[in-house]
């Protein structure tokens, strides 16, 4: 279709469309992004990331034009060759498997509308196949959410943060990962007297400004947050009355805390009894307690979370819908919040409606024509098991659906078992190698639509500049598919239009006014839950500890993993280095600097070793992409051995 020769930028304000802060910025002279004023970067600033954000318009590797494999090659093709291409291959496979045998990856990067597209087409095809990548960062804290409270979401306002008098932050490194939002809410609460608590096995940048770091052993943290619920129960730093008007199932919850013995705990968590009287001390004393949570307390395996056991702890002192309470899902990519809210998941319909609930299905029958089936499809981790099987059709939407980036193989032989792949990206990708056919389309700064933010404020983008060479939005993109597959009436002209649709289907986001830029479920901004819980009975659950950790026998090291990304480092640098204790490296005769093996089954690496006390004595970390082949072989937590690699020691 249409080149767009004019790629001048103008200084419209948007929103930065690489994390889930979600702060304003405009484009500025010599190319760089500059901060605007807005909620979730109220002092106008970005981080060195966001700065960068409009790099990637005139980066010279964008895709501008539709490509169509030929011949084993991927060649250029016009639009319309490449949208008949998608519409006859997805027909064919839907002719003779049904509409089962098609799924729809995407698209924690798009905007909401083009999510809520995506998943009406996947729907009204007939399938509930249809996933998006937040599952990889914080489905467990998510799903905790969404069971206990009533929606995978943040509890609170950002701002709240700096009213709570004790803020824990489990598993995550704001400080790095979530920046301008640590620099304007939770730097200053410190400041002002907020005590700063990081669980964490490592210490890291947001250590910095804790008052007190504690390392439970990995994968230890529900049990370590059991020991501290039981203590506040001894020493009666309960509230009785919220306990007794907005929870339910306290009693048995409460049996089942007698089963844990503190000394066996102790050994297990690793964390020393004065800490644990120490901390439940302070989690008791204190008027309002906030919890962030991040990819550090996801849970292997399918052992009752973390989340589970800070819920507890929250419910248990009545810290859930005052300010400065609750629960902050320190959500990582732009639009993860937005891509699950529109229903891009494949047990649910826009606004966290059950599949199976017959009159949210009926009112989106209404608007769409067709009603969407009932039957929960498959996630991206069973979908991707299924291609070649009962999954031969697949479309993804900016996402490279690796489960583990690193795990070349089995990703490669799933991805070449499909008869059709189809990819919608801006820049060429490992899965893009695998495509029948690539679509080029737009980033975020070349276009309109909405997007919602880890503490679900839904703020309008703002074209800044036109798409490359003939590359378009997904919005347009979705829309051509749906023509072709569906029928000429299936999307919204354009995505305000689309806003309109997805306001009549989604009771979450109903009450938004046209101009967006409130927080979801509009009443004004206090704390969800202020009243009651958006369960059917208006009730919070406790929920017992059914987690059994096993202890590492004495050879092994239980390994962390972290600095998780979303694929836009600033530096794409790794730190390779296993870091580990100065006992457990002086014990197996390694020092700082030397070449070391890490294993666990058949699953080896081999690294450098970095000695020092950043991580306790039984533990060692990793970056996650170096440690991806060692969690992919192990269940659960991974425990490792480290030994010095032969003839590697410089002298
Ligand atoms: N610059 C930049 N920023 C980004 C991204 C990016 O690509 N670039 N990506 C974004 C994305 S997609 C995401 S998901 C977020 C990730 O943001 P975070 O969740 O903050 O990611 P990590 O830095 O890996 O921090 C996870 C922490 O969990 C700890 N951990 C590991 N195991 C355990 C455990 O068992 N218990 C406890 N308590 N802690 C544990 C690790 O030591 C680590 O410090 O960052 C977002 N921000
Ligand atoms: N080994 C290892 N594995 C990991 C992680 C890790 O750190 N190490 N991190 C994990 C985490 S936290 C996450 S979030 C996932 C990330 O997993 P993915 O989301 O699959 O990450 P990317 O590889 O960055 O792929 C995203 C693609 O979206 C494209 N894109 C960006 N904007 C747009 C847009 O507007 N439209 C379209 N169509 N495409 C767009 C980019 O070009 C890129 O190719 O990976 C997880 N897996
Ligand atoms: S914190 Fe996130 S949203 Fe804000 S400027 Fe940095 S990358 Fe962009
Ligand atoms: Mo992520």
């Amino acid at each position: 279709m249409t080149d767009h020769p004019d790629r001048s930028v103008t200084a419209t304000e948007s929103v930065c469309p690489l994390c889930a802060v979600g702060c304003r910025l405009a484009h500025s002279e010599g190319g760089r992004a500059k901060g605007r004023e807005g909620p979730a970067n109220p002092n106008g600033r970005l981080c060195q990331k966001g700065a960068t954000a409009f790099e990637a318009v005139h980066a010279d590797d964008r895709l501008t034009t539709p490509l169509v494999r030929h011949n084993g090659d991927l060649v250029p093709t016009d639009w319309s060759t490449a949208l008949d291409r998608v519409g006859s291959d997805f027909e064919t496979v839907c002719d003779a498997n049904g509409p089962d045998a098609l799924a729809f990856f995407g698209a924690p990067r798009c905007t909401n509308e083009e999510n809520y597209l995506l998943q009406k087409l996947a729907r009204t095809l007939g399938t509930n196949n249809v996933d998006n990548r937040a599952r990889l960062c914080h489905t467990s804290a998510a799903t905790a959410l969404e069971n206990r409270f009533g929606w995978p979401a943040s509890t609170n306002r950002l701002a709240d943060l700096t009213s709570a008098d004790l803020l824990l932050v489990v598993g995550a490194n704001p400080a790095i990962q979530q920046p301008v939002a640590f620099d304007a809410f939770i730097r200053p609460a410190v400041a002002d007297g907020t005590t700063l608590i990081h669980v964490d096995p490592r210490r890291n940048e947001t250590t910095r400004i804790a008052d007190q770091h504690i390392t439970p052993r990995p994968g230890t943290d529900a049990l370590c947050f059991h020991l501290i619920c039981a203590l506040l129960v001894e020493h009666g730093y309960i509230d009785a009355s919220f306990i007794n008007d907005r929870t339910k199932d306290y009693e048995a919850w409460k049996a089942s805390l007698s089963d844990i013995d503190i000394d066996a705990g102790k050994r297990t968590t690793g964390v020393d009894t004065e800490t644990l009287f120490e901390l439940a001390d302070r989690i008791g004393t204190a008027d309002r307690v906030a919890v962030a949570g991040g990819t550090g307390i996801e849970d292997s395996g399918d052992a009752s979370s973390t989340a589970d056991a800070l819920l507890n702890m929250l419910l248990l002192t009545g810290n859930v819908g005052r300010p400065g309470t609750g629960f902050t899902l320190l959500r990582g990519l732009n639009n993860e919040q937005g891509a699950v809210d529109m229903g891009c998941r494949p047990d649910t319909l826009p606004g966290h409606q059950s599949l199976t609930n017959d009159a949210a299905r009926r009112r989106v029958a209404d608007v769409w024509g067709v009603e969407p089936p009932s039957t929960p499809g498959h996630n991206e981790h069973e979908a991707l098991d299924a291609f070649g099987t009962a999954v031969h059709g697949a479309l993804v939407v900016g996402e490279n659906p690796a489960i583990e980036k690193r795990d070349a193989d089995l990703v490669t032989s799933q991805l070449d078992a499909l008869e059709t792949l189809v990819v919608l990206d801006v820049f060429p990708s490992e899965t893009m190698e695998h495509a029948d056919i690539v679509l080029p389309a737009a980033i975020g700064l070349e276009k309109t639509g909405t997007v919602t933010n880890l503490d679900r404020r839904v703020q309008w983008l703002s074209v800044a500049t036109s798409p490359p060479g003939m590359a378009r939005t997904d919005y347009a993109i979705l829309a051509a598919l749906g023509k072709r597959l569906v029928g000429s009436g299936f999307a919204p002209p354009d995505p305000e239009a689309a806003f309109d649709e997805l306001r009549a289907v989604n009771p979450l986001y109903e009450k938004l006014p046209d101009t967006a830029d409130e927080r979801w479920p509009v009443d004004n901004d206090s704390p969800l839950y202020a009243d009651g819980f958006a369960t059917h009975d208006g009730k919070a659950p406790f929920m017992p500890l059914t987690q059994v950790v096993a202890l590492p026998t004495d050879d092994e090291l239980v390994l962390v993993v972290g600095s998780r990304a979303g694929g836009f480092e600033v530096e794409h640098t790794v730190d390779n280095r296993i870091r580990l204790n100065v006992d457990d490296a002086t014990v197996r005769g390694i020092e700082d600097g030397d070449r070391v093996v890490v294993a666990t089954g058949d699953s080896t690496v081999m690294t450098t070793a970095a000695v020092g006390d950043a991580v306790r004595e039984g533990t060692a970390y990793l970056h996650a992409d170096v440690a991806d082949p060692l969690v992919r072989s192990a269940t659960g937590t991974p425990t490792v051995t480290v030994a010095l690699a032969k003839n590697t020691r410089h002298s």
